[in-house]
């Protein structure tokens, strides 16, 4: 069969996370959270820069969804701040911040634009670290849970797409294994239980949400590399293989199947490093399985053999040179190599549309779900001209580009639910400031002065718009 639109309720979203846009740290009874104190240790970030103003998104809510109704936005993603709905991680609930969600919420409806809540996007409550380590104590399957239900009931009735956690495969290798994300831990050990209780946690916020919202979907949001084997050889191909069981499947059939890849699960517990299973658990991930799968598609991973029995993944730089690859991960199975093949942004991330392709549709052969691209864009030094203008032609490229394959992945069989691009407005990287630009819309600020925090439409802005009306069929073949 052939295709060559979109479909009809296709959702043309854009995506942002609390802590990279609100601002506002502790306004309102915010509590804080494990990023509020992480970003203040030095040297953890670009030349320190935080959220505390970020792109001040908390005050500004209300100018941010007047733009994306003048954009024509179907869908738009965001996430809650945990800590403003319980400042302490449980407890009493903090009405302010279930206001500014409220208000945030129907501001889009009033623009006709499809909420998307992304439930957990990093941000934990500071207190539930301090009190039992976060992730790492079984006691936050309770606790995340209560927080779910609480979001699912007072939003549920307007919001029916729903995100449990942003990334896992993300803030738990960079926060127990490259401790370059809070609680800065590097324990390989420990990586994998704190995993494992994420997984949990995910599966009974899932299992859930059924009760409190019937005719709505659930699903986690995976930053999804597909691997690619370095050449031909056997060696390499296997290498690959591998890398795909690690880096991809070990975190995501455990969502769709209730289960550990078996080859990984036996070669991490011959090196004593599986999670501890109790009794229940098994029963626990069976249950709770997502709708939809969400995926953040960034890039994919050229992979290589081992000689040397260290594996390698990608480490970004916080100033936008070029980085070298680095250690990380399990030893002795593949390591990543330069694909020579593609392209890379400022920040080293491999630039590649087709692979984008092969993610669709690998999972939609292995696990059979509708896909809801929950993230894919690109992030570059951005230069504000005379006039106020922004001529970012390397955004319009790079997204049509990654357009066109979703077209080609729909025409495959694909279901697509959507695609988010990663972001709305420009916003704080975790690790690398303000310099480091997503966003449709410019945001007047850097690393060394907040300035007037002023709006302004990039180039970007006016096509993703014409995209959206012509419900992508003005792509350019
Ligand atoms: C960055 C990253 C983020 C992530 C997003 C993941 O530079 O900090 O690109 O913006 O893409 O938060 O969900």
């Amino acid at each position: 069969t052939t295709l060559d639109s979109f479909p009809e309720n296709f959702l043309w979203g854009s995506a942002s996370a609390a802590y990279q846009i609100e601002g506002g740290w502790d306004q309102d009874a915010k509590g804080p959270s494990v990023w509020d104190s992480f970003t203040k240790i030095p040297g953890k970030t670009f030349k320190g820069t935080n959220g505390d103003v970020a792109v001040d998104h908390y005050n500004h809510f209300k100018l941010d969804v007047a733009l994306m109704g003048e954009m024509g936005l179907k869908a738009y993603r965001f996430s809650i701040a945990w800590s403003r709905i319980y400042p302490e991680g449980r407890g009493e609930i903090n009405e302010q911040g279930i206001a500014f969600y409220n208000n945030l919420i129907n501001e889009l409806i009033k623009h006709n634009i499809t909420p998307i809540i992304t439930v957990y996007h990093w941000d934990l409550p500071e207190a539930l670290q301090k009190e039992y380590g976060g992730w790492e104590s079984r006691n936050i399957i309770e606790d995340f849970n209560n927080y779910c239900m609480t979001l699912y009931e007072r939003f549920g009735d307007r919001v029916k797409d729903w995100i449990t956690l942003n990334e896992q495969n993300i803030f738990i290798s960079h926060g127990y294994l490259e401790g370059s994300h809070p609680p800065g831990v590097q324990d390989k050990k420990r990586m994998y239980q704190a995993n494992h209780i994420a997984n949990l946690a995910n599966a009974k916020a899932i299992k859930s949400f059924k009760s409190y919202v019937s005719d709505g979907k659930i699903g986690p949001s995976f930053a999804y590399g597909p691997a690619y084997p370095y050449s031909s050889h056997p060696e390499s191909v296997l290498a690959a293989e591998n890398a795909e069981e690690f880096v991809n499947h070990w975190w995501m059939d455990i969502y769709c199947f209730g289960k550990y890849p078996e080859a990984a699960w036996r070669y991490l517990e011959e090196r004593g490093l599986a999670p501890e299973i109790k009794e229940g658990d098994m029963e626990l991930l069976a249950e709770g399985k997502p709708d939809f799968m969400g995926i953040n598609y960034y890039q994919t991973g050229a992979y290589e053999k081992n000689a040397d029995g260290v594996l390698k993944g990608a480490k970004e730089n916080h100033d936008g040179k070029k980085g070298n690859f680095t250690e990380s991960g399990v030893k002795g199975l593949y390591k990543r190599k330069r694909n020579t093949y593609v392209d890379t942004t400022n920040w080293d991330w491999e630039i590649d549309p087709m692979g984008l392709r092969i993610a669709l549709r690998r999972i939609t052969s292995r696990y059979g779900l509708p896909v809801l691209i929950t993230e894919n864009g690109l992030g570059a030094f951005d230069e504000l001209e005379k006039g106020d203008s922004i001529n970012d032609d390397y955004r319009i490229a790079y997204i049509e580009s990654h357009l066109r394959q979703c077209r080609e992945a729909i025409t495959d069989g694909v279901e697509l639910l959507g695609y988010c691009t990663w972001s709305f407005t420009d916003l704080l990287s975790w690790l690398n400031g303000y310099q480091k630009r997503y966003g449709f819309i410019y945001i007047n600020r850097d690393e060394d002065s907040e300035k007037d925090l002023r709006r302004i439409k990039k180039k970007s802005f006016y096509w993703y718009k014409s995209v959206i009306e012509n419900n992508g069929e003005n792509l350019i073949e």
